[in-house]
């Protein structure tokens, strides 16, 4: 009998999980499918690199980055640690809560390349088209090789879809745009706040880009930073130069006038406002159709399309936890494939995913959406060997990273949190966030400037 195949579709942190967990059925003795992993960049890490590009690639590929320079994590490293390979262990020391970007990107990969599990990763090649075939019972997966523009088809016995939904914008227009005289553009185009010093910037939308990018703005030197929301403000302690203000009615020259009457001249416009889940090379009977929430429809346990359960999808759902849930689905996916799992018949698939999604839509506040995406991990781990962590330490540690957000928007990231896997405390950094421009690697991980010794005398 041939082995099964498995196509992994894009090999950022929810692809690179499922190389990882058939990774561990592998070293466990376990005779594991032949895995292809299909990427349109030439790299691993998916969002987690950076480009200074913009709109399309070398290629005419549209961008999938929507990371910036200067991004530092948003939530403090203990709450996303892998459970099988902790900081500590990458680093060989325990580093502080809040790393810059290419810090995680370095811990991510690092898993993959120490254990060489990248197997046949096929680099710069870009998913065009899946297809089911009933009648061969797998699917027709054709791709393009993007450096020779060559188009081939494969089969596969199963779809994994990893693609990420933090890429493609969504981008609503307002009156007046068309005639603003400065920049406007979406979050998912956003490089470096530079640009943006001694500007006047207006940001559209009240979630984490718009938070984050105006915090960004401002410790890059911008002027003010006004913020528009639709259904709520942020309403964190902002510091003298910010202001929210509900809906954007219209720009009129340069003068932005939203629908509390309050109108301010801004030089730049940066719609915060999300991303629009989209597989273009999937076809409407295979597609996931969701908003950005903690549990889309038609997946049961978030991960298996119920219309199909050869088809996968990883890291589709809204997120407080990132790599340890990518994980816990991954070995979950793994264990679907490998048939260590029996799946339910198709209506208790579907009766399990319609009362998650109830109680995701019933959900009033953030530490309810942190105890519900702590219960999905946790059930998702009951059907798997993925090393078991505390779950309640990480909810609790979600919660406590609320509050301090709440206590000081600008310095929550010089706080410092204990490993739920090694019992660690991290170290502070040694430069508040506030005042570290420099969010290199080197600079990160940097001993702390000794302090200077005073001439005694
Ligand atoms: P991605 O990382 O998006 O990877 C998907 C991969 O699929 C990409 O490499 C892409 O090139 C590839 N791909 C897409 N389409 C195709 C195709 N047709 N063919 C082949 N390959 C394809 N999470 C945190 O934990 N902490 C943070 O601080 C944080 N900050 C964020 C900041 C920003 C601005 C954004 C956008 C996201 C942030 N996130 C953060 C969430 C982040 O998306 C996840 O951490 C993680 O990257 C999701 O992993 P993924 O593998 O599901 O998707
Ligand atoms: P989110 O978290 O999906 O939030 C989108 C925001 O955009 C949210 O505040 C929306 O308001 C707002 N929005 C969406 N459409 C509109 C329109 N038409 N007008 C005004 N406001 C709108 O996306 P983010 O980019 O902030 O975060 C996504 C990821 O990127 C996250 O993981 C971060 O780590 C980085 P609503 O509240 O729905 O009224």
């Amino acid at each position: 009998m041939t082995a099964k195949r498995v196509a992994i579709i894009g090999a950022g942190p929810s692809g690179l999980a499922a190389l990882r967990a058939f990774g561990a059925a592998r070293k466990a003795g376990e005779k594991v499918p032949e895995l292809v992993c299909f990427e349109k960049q030439a790299t691993l890490g998916g969002m987690w690199n950076y480009t200074w590009r913009t709109g399309l690639d070398e290629y005419g590929e549209p961008v999938h980055a929507s990371m910036y320079r200067f991004l530092w994590s948003n939530g403090p490293k203990e709450g996303l640690e892998f459970s099988d390979y902790s900081f500590e262990e990458h680093f060989g020391r325990p580093i502080p809560s809040y790393p810059p970007r290419a810090v995680l990107l370095d811990y991510i990969v690092g898993r993959i390349k120490r254990d060489n599990l990248e197997g046949d990763m096929r680099f710069s090649t870009s998913v065009r088209e899946v297809e089911w075939d009933t009648e061969a019972d797998n699917f027709l997966v054709t791709v393009e090789d993007l450096t020779t523009a060559h188009v081939y088809s494969e089969r596969f016995d199963y779809v994994i879809v990893a693609s990420g939904h933090f890429s493609t914008p969504n981008v609503p227009s307002f009156p007046g745009f068309d005639l603003f005289p400065g920049r406007v553009l979406h979050a998912h185009d956003f490089r470096d706040a530079n640009e943006f010093a001694g500007k006047d910037v207006l940001l559209v939308g009240s979630s984490y880009s718009a938070e984050d990018i105006g915090s960004q703005c401002y410790k890059y030197g911008a002027k003010s930073i006004t913020f528009s929301y639709r259904s709520h403000p942020l309403g964190f302690k902002w510091p003298e130069g910010f202001a929210e203000h509900s809906l954007l009615l219209k720009v009129e020259g340069d003068v932005a006038h939203f629908q509390d009457g309050a109108t301010k001249k801004v030089d730049a416009i940066i719609l915060c406002t999300g991303y629009k889940h989209y597989f273009p090379f999937l076809p409407d009977y295979l597609r996931l159709k969701t908003h950005n929430c903690l549990y889309p429809v038609d997946l049961y346990k978030g991960v298996c399309w119920i219309d199909n359960p050869k088809l996968l999808y990883l890291g589709m759902q809204d997120q407080y936890y990132t790599f340890n849930m990518f994980d816990a689905q991954a070995w979950f996916a793994r264990d679907v494939i490998m048939e260590k799992l029996d799946l339910p018949g198709r209506a208790d698939m579907l009766a399990d995913s319609k009362a998650w999604v109830a109680r995701d839509q019933a959900l009033e506040n953030a530490t309810q959406e942190i105890d519900f995406q702590t219960d999905y991990v946790r059930d998702l781990m009951t059907y798997t060997d993925y090393p078991p962590f505390d779950l309640d330490q990480v909810a609790a540690l979600f919660k406590e990273w609320k509050h301090d957000k709440e206590d000081g928007i600008m310095t929550f990231r010089d706080r410092s949190y204990r490993s739920v896997l090694t019992g660690t405390m991290a170290p502070p950094h040694h430069t508040p966030w506030m005042e570290a421009m420099d969010d290199s690697l080197e600079a990160f991980l940097a001993p702390a400037e000794p302090a200077r010794v005073r001439a005694s005398g």
